[in-house]
């Protein structure tokens, strides 16, 4: 049978990898690391026995919760925090926009930091770059600390609401996120569809009472438990959802997932999410 390893999702999934290799297991002051090397997806990064990323579809949710911001911003983007985030994917993915000039990364704990340089050079690469300036603090203190509307654009590129994430969710939160972020836009990954309607409705809700806008998003992303994930921007100016000049996705190039189509169709929800969101 040989050696898998389990993500328990609540009382009743499980979703199991076929391991070849534990590559490393670690412990910070905030949660367990670690890496293996699995049979089908390449290398696995997990926190508190969650799957954060794999090398094998780590692209689609990097390119989505990066790029589709930065354009439904419609404005100029050029200052950018990624709250979290810690492997790099998101920043490796910032760093194709011209536009950007400055990326500051908040991620609370350095081990995850390290061990993503280490095992996961291909995602933390972009974090030696000149425009990225990498902070290993708390997203919550260091937020509290920036002038109104200094960012055009904040990502929280968390993991699940529990444990250290735990505070990315609440509204006090989202209501600083709202005052750094002025008139621009703010996106998080806010779990599956598929998951029980209350957390869901709470983070919208959360979201909701603090931005005038706010706009859910949709990938598939075989890794993560259900399979399909949500995202959801926010933000005080309008939102732009009609695909973009063919010429901005040539710069952007190459993306595995993200192409005008799909960027059009992935604010198109399914009936039984938008009943859950309150939509209808
Ligand atoms: N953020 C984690 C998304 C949530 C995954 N949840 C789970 N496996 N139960 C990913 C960070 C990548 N930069």
């Amino acid at each position: 049978m040989g050696i898998w390893f389990t993500e328990q999702d609540g009382d009743g999934l499980r979703v199991s990898f076929k391991v070849r290799d534990v590559l490393f297991s670690g412990k910070s002051e905030f949660q367990k690391v670690e890496v293996i090397e699995s049979v089908d997806f390449g290398k696995i990064l997990l926190l508190d026995g969650l799957v954060m990323c794999t090398e094998m579809d780590e692209f689609v949710y990097h390119e989505m919760i990066s790029h589709v911001s930065v354009l439904a911003h419609g404005g100029q983007v050029s200052k950018v925090l990624v709250i979290g985030g810690g492997d790099g994917g998101t920043v490796r993915e910032l760093l194709k926009h011209q536009t950007i000039t400055e990326i500051v990364l908040c991620e609370i704990d350095g081990l995850v930091i390290s061990t993503a340089k280490k095992y996961f050079p291909k995602l933390a690469g972009g974090l030696e770059d000149e425009r990225v300036t990498v902070r290993t603090e708390d997203g919550v203190d260091f937020l509290k600390r920036q002038p109104d509307s200094s960012f055009d654009l904040i990502i929280v590129d968390s993991t699940d609401p529990i444990g250290p994430g735990e505070v990315l969710f609440s509204k006090e939160f989202y209501a600083q996120v709202s005052r750094v972020v002025g008139s621009g836009v703010m996106v998080c990954q806010s779990e599956s569809p598929w998951y029980e309607g209350k957390m869901l409705k709470q983070i919208q809700e959360n979201v909701g009472g603090v931005f005038d806008q706010t706009l859910s998003y949709v990938a598939a992303i075989p890794t993560y438990p259900r399979g399909y994930w949500s995202f959801t921007m926010a933000s005080h100016r309008n939102l732009k959802t009609s695909a973009p000049d063919p010429e901005i996705f040539a710069q952007l190039e190459p993306l595995h997932y993200l192409n005008r189509e799909m960027f059009s169709a992935c604010f198109a929800l399914p009936n039984f999410y938008r009943r859950k969101l309150g939509l209808s």
